[in-house]
């Protein structure tokens, strides 16, 4: 873990973390998964959460967020159970966030700070945490939110704090100049990457796109015929993949392809991290085709797919060729699995089942010309 990334003050221990929500009982929105979810973000980041308030309103309240009242409430509970942060599901406005830690003293942690600080400590390559850094620090500019001990420890120090600056003026101008940098670095990364690029091979390119947790990783190392402790990183928490992984794998006879894994996608994917993925996530325009995976065994799955078909709209990929795969069907019943679409590929990354029909289905949809002279 890297403390020194992380985008709020933390100590050695795990923190002991108060999670508040307002539901506003939208019905095309239900909090329920949404907020399971967040917890499920909140122990990734490596938080133990030790109460949950959830307060039930028909509008946010434009200065507190919960209303001053309930505000009282939390710093109360947050005492009791000796919470050291306040995790907020819902977003906060810079005002509302101001007025909230008045009456609560504690670090506020929103979703996207959430997100980003476990980004901040899974991206490994360089291009991975330049672009988590650079989305931290504009979330910090746009939210307001000083820059704390991890900026004052990078650069810094002497003739860093003009006369008469306040601390926010000298965190803005410091975020500023770390921002550019990055910037900069971002840039020269870009290019040698684009240099790396340009030598490979010409096999079609396949992408695996989804939800986080759903078994991208799993199912590229399958696809790949990667051994134990050779493939892509899996585990069970949500953006265990940041950085892309790109595969050699077998289709049909004669025929690979280039097999992308891809970072996950989440409802309402911060916008920060959006533009700061942009460009990996724009390689995903070089697919010919996109294998998007669902998670069968999650009760969620169809709430996942659509908040994945939003985002490949917005990022306009949604008239790639597009397959559909269930994973995770080991742990269906025969009735679970009877009650997925009709005609749906069902696979699993884990024993292998429905592996094959993938492979067809791949095959079948890369257009003739990406493979044709190829044949076996
Ligand atoms: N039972 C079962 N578990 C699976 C299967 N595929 C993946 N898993 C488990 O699901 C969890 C997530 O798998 P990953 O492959 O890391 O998922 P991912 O989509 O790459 O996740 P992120 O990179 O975090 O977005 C791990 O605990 C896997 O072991 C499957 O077919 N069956
Ligand atoms: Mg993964």
């Amino acid at each position: 873990m890297n403390q020194d990334r992380r985008l709020y003050p933390t100590g050695p221990a795990a923190q002991r973390a108060l999670v508040v929500a307002v539901d506003l009982q939208d019905p095309r929105r239900a909090l329920a998964p949404e907020l399971a979810e967040f917890i499920a973000l909140a122990k990734a980041a490596g938080a133990t959460v030790v109460g949950e308030v959830v307060q039930k309103l028909a509008h946010v309240d434009p200065a507190t967020l919960v209303g001053s009242g309930k505000a009282r409430e939390i710093a109360e509970r947050a005492t009791e159970l000796r919470a050291d942060v306040l995790f907020v599901y819902n977003d906060l406005r810079p005002r509302q966030r101001t007025n909230l830690e008045k009456i609560v003293p504690l670090p506020i942690v929103d979703r996207t700070m959430l997100i980003l600080d476990i980004f901040a400590q899974h991206a490994r390559s360089r291009e991975g945490q330049l672009q988590v850094e650079l989305a931290q620090l504009r979330y910090r500019q746009s939210n307001l939110i000083g820059a704390g001990e991890a900026l004052s420890r990078l650069g810094g120090g002497v003739g860093t704090r003009g006369p008469g600056e306040t601390k926010l003026e000298v965190d803005r101008r410091k975020i500023q100049q770390r921002v550019s940098l990055l910037g900069h670095q971002l840039d020269d990364v870009r290019k040698q990457r684009e240099t790396r690029r340009s030598g490979r091979g010409r096999d079609p390119f396949v992408a695996l796109v989804g939800y986080t947790n759903v078994g991208k990783s799993s199912l590229l190392n399958r696809l790949a015929g990667s051994g134990q402790g050779e493939g892509a990183f899996v585990a069970d928490q949500p953006f265990a993949t940041l950085d892309p992984t790109l595969r050699r794998a077998y289709v049909a006879p004669g025929v690979n392809v280039r097999l992308a894994d891809t970072v996950g996608f989440i409802t309402a994917l911060p916008q920060e991290l959006v533009n700061a993925f942009r460009a990996t996530l724009e390689e995903l325009d070089a697919a010919d085709v996109l294998v998007h995976v669902h998670d069968a065994a999650n009760p969620d799955w169809p709430r996942q797919k659509a908040s994945v078909e939003s985002i490949l709209r917005e990022l306009k990929l949604d008239e790639k060729p597009l397959i559909d795969v269930f994973n995770k069907v080991d742990r269906l019943d025969a009735g679970e699995r009877a009650a997925l679409p009709a005609g749906a590929l069902e696979v699993s990354a884990k024993n292998g089942d429905g592996i094959d029909a993938l492979r067809a289905a791949i095959a079948e949809r890369i257009t003739p010309p990406a493979h044709a002279g190829r044949g076996a």
